[in-house]
């Protein structure tokens, strides 16, 4: 079992183990603004070799969810600059999501009410969650986006870049670029989605402009060796779909090879579920993708993710497959996953009531070990 749980370097993050905690959206910081509550949750679980944040909006235009924090207030900053000291103090190593929704927002979440920006005009069929008059929280249809001019992406890749300098200042070890599951820069790879006639649509080169821009400016500021990106080849989340995901990306792994970055995660089926999801005419291929990016070059760490249970996490690494392994719904109800993991024992099993938006239940109150022995 051996190599999962021993030390190495990720890019420039040495961590203590393989085991990283994927980003998971709470909803527990009203305001956009990292709280005491979410200070004592990411010191709970520490012990992960290296934690990523949950989504983290760039700019309010990036955020579509209600009481999702942000990196573009100087409250925010200060609430993760005490995430970041008491991740720190127990040894552990955290890097934030950069994350940009596009057309997964509602207008109430934007600046002035104004419409969401996307690649295309056209709405998601999907849902976002907002809070009520009355303070309770709903889901609701997202608003239908606005199509970024050509002149304005520019100024997008920028806030990617100042929100990666903002993260590096606020105590990060590292960005992860949310480059999954149907937000904005997924709304860019996908034929399904991305309608443009400019130079950010149409073509596998095209469509891949914006991802490429942002990696770019973000691996400029900060170095490749903080900097990462998630990516989901096939996760049809939030009205995502493209006829061919294994050709465009063959040609996004193929180009970050060129960059040195600390990893690149791989959501391999549809993101929390099913791990055989199919999009296009035949099952993706993730060995050739990860063979495609070797080839090319390629050597940051691949971190795998989605539905890993402690024998294939355990496989996944000792056969090369995988350098590091994410977990997310155990690390909700297990802040000791990784001693669970080490010595074999059982886990909590999460409660889905209290995954999204709330207080401390089913947050920050799942039970260690020791605590359950006591
Ligand atoms: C669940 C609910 C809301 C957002 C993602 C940031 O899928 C999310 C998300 C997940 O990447």
């Amino acid at each position: 079992m051996g190599k999962l749980f021993e030390p190495t370097l990720v890019g420039d993050i040495a961590v203590r183990n393989r085991i990283v905690m994927a980003p998971l959206t709470r909803n527990r910081s009203p305001g956009a603004i990292p709280n005491d509550l979410n200070v004592e949750y990411y010191r709970q679980r520490a012990s992960a070799g290296l934690i990523i944040t949950e989504g983290t909006a760039i700019t309010q235009q990036g955020q579509g969810y209600a009481d999702v924090p942000g990196l573009y207030k100087p409250e925010a900053l200060d609430g993760w600059k005490r995430v970041t000291k008491a991740v720190h103090e127990a040894g552990g190593k955290i890097v934030v999501q950069l994350w940009h929704v596009g057309r997964v927002s509602h207008t109430s979440l934007q600046p002035n009410g104004a419409k969401p920006v996307s690649s295309t005009s056209t709405i998601a069929k999907t849902r976002t969650y907002v809070i009520n008059a009355d303070g309770t929280g709903t889901f609701t249809e997202t608003s239908e986006p606005r199509a970024l001019d050509t002149a304005e992406i520019a100024g997008i890749v920028e806030d990617f870049r100042r929100a990666a300098r903002d993260a590096i200042d606020a105590g990060f070890d590292g960005v992860e670029i949310h480059g999954a599951n149907g937000y904005l820069i997924d709304q860019f790879l996908r034929s399904g989605v991305n309608d443009r006639t400019d130079q950010y649509g149409g073509s596998i080169e095209n469509r891949a402009r914006f991802l490429f821009e942002v990696v770019d400016a973000v691996t400029k500021e900060v170095g490749a060796g903080r900097t990462a990106i998630r990516l989901s080849p096939v996760t049809p989340s939030n009205d995502s779909t493209d006829a061919d995901p294994q050709s465009i990306f063959t040609y996004v792994v193929e180009g970050l090879a060129k960059y040195k970055l600390a990893f690149i995660h791989v959501v391999e089926g549809q993101t929390g579920g099913d791990r055989n999801f199919q999009q296009g005419d035949k099952p993706f291929d993730y060995k050739a993708l990860h063979l495609a990016y070797r080839k090319a070059g390629g050597q940051s760490d691949w971190l795998v993710n989605n539905g890993y249970d402690r024998q294939a996490a355990i496989d996944a690494v000792e056969s090369g497959r995988a350098d590091l392994v994410s977990f997310g719904k155990p690390f909700i109800a297990n802040p000791d996953l990784v001693e669970r993991l080490q010595k074999d024992l059982p886990l909590n099993r999460p409660d889905q009531a209290t995954f999204y938006g709330g207080g401390s239940n089913g947050y920050t109150d799942y039970p260690a070990l020791e605590e359950e022995a006591a």
